[in-house]
């Protein structure tokens, strides 16, 4: 943990705000199951798919029409680091459904490169997630998921697909990469839901 001196009492309120098991991260490390799949924005698009409603598809410019909320998250890392504070840039998945029939319970979500995460939709929903473009106020990079990844900072940041591409939402649950790999269904870091079992 990297604590600066003189910093006392901040530091015990970060102790106190960790999940379980988990400790600061110096710097923001890089987690990828392959190289960086970052689509170049002018053939980047985002799409929503229903069973029923067809597919809703923003262009990088269209995405970019759409309000934008600031976003302040803790964020876990099931490998064990966390970072307390971080900002981010993002349009609400909330803006995104008011065009699309969200009545299904369950969403997969794609990346380009081939990864994919699932989530409940309530997960989805209410302020909780975003497509984000900007961390600590600057574009996206490349390793980090640029130019758009997912952010839902309440579950353990391999829910948070990088290079995302859209969802497809779902009437039956289908688990992603890393949940047919072993790793927890849903990933509550505040109960430890790192593996499968937990
Ligand atoms: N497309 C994609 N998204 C991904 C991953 C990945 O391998 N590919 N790794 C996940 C994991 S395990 C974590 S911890 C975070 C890491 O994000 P970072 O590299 O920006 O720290 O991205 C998540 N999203
Ligand atoms: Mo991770």
């Amino acid at each position: 943990m990297t604590v600066t001196r003189g910093f006392q009492g901040r530091r015990d309120r970060r102790t106190v705000d960790l999940p379980p098991g988990q400790h600061l991260a110096a710097g923001f490390p890089v987690l990828s199951t392959g190289p960086a799949h970052n689509e170049p924005t002018s053939s980047w698009a985002f799409s929503i798919g229903s069973p029923r409603g067809g597919t809703r598809t923003w262009s990088w410019a269209q995405m970019m029409q759409l309000p934008t909320d600031r976003i302040t998250a803790d964020i876990h890392c099931v490998t064990r680091w966390s970072m307390l504070g971080t900002t981010w840039t993002g349009i609400s998945l909330d803006v995104l459904f008011e065009d699309v029939d969200v009545q299904y319970p369950y969403a997969l979500v794609h990346s380009y490169g081939g990864y994919t995460t699932n989530l409940p939709m309530v997960d989805l929903v209410g302020g909780k997630a975003w497509i984000a473009f900007e961390f600590d106020g600057r574009p996206l990079t490349a390793e980090h998921g640029g130019p758009a990844r997912l952010l839902v900072p309440h579950l353990y940041f391999w829910k948070s697909a990088k290079w995302v591409k859209g969802l497809s939402l779902l009437t039956t649950d289908q688990p992603g990469f890393w949940e047919r790999h072993g790793y927890h269904n849903y990933g509550d870091p505040w109960r430890e839901e790192r593996h499968a079992d937990d």
